[in-house]
């Protein structure tokens, strides 16, 4: 389906603590990223990605030596991961093992060639079409989904169940999550869980009593503190990047 995704606990040490500690001289512009992994044939590309020096000197990149509050295990990034809260995993560099502040903007394949998105707000195009501009990949757009029910799943009429999911954006947190099982004509909003802080996935849950035989396409969408709000079509762009629009679960009543 959607692939699978994580929320973890990280520890370690701001970016820009290692940075100042390091010093940054006027000019710089970007700072370099690349891990101990190396690529497999000669002809491809090193994985090196670039953060913009504003971005790498803010407070929220850390540089994190622990997850969950062990070491981070090695599929993850053992023993040091570039952890850039907000921002696509491609930014989180595992197995760190080089910072290079540069006073230009990075060419690296993994940046000028690859993971980028079209340069509009909308980050897309018509569906088929190449964009004339892209940009590099940025932030998460709010998203959110149905983990209780699998598509396909059974309910039985009548017998009251709990809906539950999570939702998360690019770090303005959680403000509302809606679920609609009339396509989307009517919408009752969910109960959220704690807020673990505006990166973290935010849990939520809704009764749910089904109230006539057969299928029904649930639907989930989450809105941000920005008030953005999952789109109902998919904003398309070549690669389907960030795409956040509403899901739907379709479920049987029997
Ligand atoms: N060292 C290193 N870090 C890396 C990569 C890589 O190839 N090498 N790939 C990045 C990309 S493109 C993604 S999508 C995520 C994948 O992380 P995951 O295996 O935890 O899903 O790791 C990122 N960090
Ligand atoms: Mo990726």
């Amino acid at each position: 389906g959607n692939g699978s995704v994580g929320n973890a606990r990280w520890t370690g040490i701001p970016l820009k603590a290692v940075l100042e500690h390091a010093g940054v001289q006027a000019g710089a512009k970007q700072v370099t990223f690349r891990g101990l992994d190396h690529p497999v044939l000669p002809t491809t590309p090193e994985f090196i990605k670039a953060l913009g020096i504003d971005l790498a000197l803010s407070d929220e990149p850390m540089i994190a030596w622990a997850m969950n509050d062990a070491d981070i295990p090695f599929l993850n990034g053992y023993p040091i991961k570039l952890i850039v809260p907000g921002y696509f995993g491609t930014y989180w560099v595992k197995h760190l093992s080089e910072i290079e502040v540069i006073d230009h903007t990075f060419e690296g394949y993994f940046m000028e060639k690859a993971y980028r998105v079209p340069d509009n707000d909308c980050q897309c195009v018509p569906p088929g079409t190449v964009p004339d501009k892209t940009r590099p990949i940025g932030k998460l757009k709010v998203r959110s989904f149905i983990t209780s029910l699998q598509p396909g799943a059974k309910v039985k009429l009548n017998e009251p169940i709990t809906l539950r999911g999570f939702a998360f954006d690019g770090g303005h947190g959680i403000q509302s999550v809606e679920v609609s099982e009339d396509g989307g004509r009517n919408w009752r909003l969910a109960v959220l869980g704690e807020s673990l802080g505006n990166y973290s996935f935010r849990e939520w849950t809704l009764q749910w009593l089904p109230r006539e035989k057969g299928k029904v396409g649930l639907q989930v969408r989450a809105t941000n503190g920005q008030g953005e709000q999952q789109p109902v079509k998919v904003l398309w762009n070549p690669a389907i990047y960030v795409k956040n629009n509403i899901e739907t679960t379709p479920v049987t009543v029997v």
